[in-house]
C-alpha cells in the first residue's frame, strides 16, 4: 500500500514526508494549495476538519497531526528503515519528552518568526518587527537549553537519531534559510553540529530536493 500525504510543499507535511524516507515507506503526494484555500475545501475538510496540513491515506486508514503521524509509522514499522523511538523504554521515554519539547517549545516561536519572515508578502502581511523579535527571545533561550543538553549528549534524545531531531527539520529549515537568523543556530556551538548532523542526513536532502521549501 502507497501511503497519500497531502501537501507536501508546506513545514508540518515534510515532517511526516522524511519520516516515510528514514522508514523506507513509499509514498505519493497529492498537491494541496492553502493560497488558493484548496485546505478548506469541502472534500478536504472530510479528511481533516480543522484545514490544516497534513493528513495521510493508508488504504482506507486516514491520519492528521503530523506528530502523530509519525509517531505512528515509526511504531508501526519499528524494525523496517531506521530505529526513531531508541531501543529501550527509558529511550522512548526521551524521544517523547523532546517531541513534546519541540511541539511546545521550539515550534511556536519559530512558526510566528516564519510567518513574518519567509511567508509574510505570500500571506499578505506586513512584518510586526515587535512579534518578531519577542519570538526571537523566546526562541533563544529555548536554543540555550539545547545547547546544554546537546553538549552532553549528540542528539536530543541521547546518542541515537530518533524522531526527536527529525521533528525540528521542517522549522528547524526555515530559521537557518529563510528568516535570516541564521546565527540563532551557529552562534550555538553544540546546537550548530546538531543541525548540520541532523541536516545533512540523506533523508532530510532528499525531501528538500523533492519538494523545495520557500526561501
Ligand atoms: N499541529 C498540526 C499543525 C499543522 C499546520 O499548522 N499546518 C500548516 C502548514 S505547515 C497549515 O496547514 N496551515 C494552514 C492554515 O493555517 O490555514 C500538525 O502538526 O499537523
Amino acid at each position: 500500500m502507497v501511503v497519500k500525504v497531502y501537501g507536501p510543499e508546506y513545514g508540518s507535511s515534510k515532517r511526516v514526508i522524511v519520516c516515510l524516507v528514514e522508514k523506507e515507506i513509499k509514498f505519493e503526494v497529492v498537491d494541496i494549495d492553502i493560497f488558493k484555500g484548496e485546505n478548506i475545501s469541502p472534500d478536504y475538510l472530510k479528511l481533516q476538519p480543522f484545514g490544516l496540513l497534513p493528513v495521510i491515506r493508508d488504504g482506507d486508514y486516514t491520519l492528521y497531526e503530523s506528530r502523530a503521524i509519525i509517531r505512528y509509522y515509526a511504531e508501526k514499522y519499528k524494525s523496517q528503515g531506521t530505529e526513531l523511538f531508541g531501543n529501550t523504554m527509558e529511550e522512548k521515554g526521551k524521544v517523547e519528552q523532546w517531541l513534546e519539547v519541540e511541539a511546545h517549545n521550539f515550534h511556536p516561536p519559530i512558526y510566528t518568526l516564519a510567518v513574518h519572515t519567509v511567508f509574510s508578502s505570500k500571506l499578505g502581511i506586513t512584518p510586526d518587527q515587535k512579534v518578531i523579535q519577542e519570538s526571537e527571545a523566546k526562541l533563544g533561550k529555548v536554543l540555550d537549553i539545547y545547547e546544554e543538553r546537546l553538549s552532553t549528549s549528540k542528539y536530543l534524545a541521547g546518542d541515537f537519531f530518533s524522531l526527536a531531531d527529525l521533528s525540528h527539520l521542517p522549522f528547524g529549515n526555515y530559521l537557518i534559510n529563510g528568516t535570516g537568523k541564521e546565527y540563532m543556530i551557529r552562534d550555538r556551538k553544540h546546537v550548530s553540529a546538531w543541525w548540520d548532523s541532523i541536516s545533512n542526513r540523506p533523508s532530510w536532502k532528499k525531501v528538500i530536493k523533492l519538494f523545495p521549501p520557500p526561501t
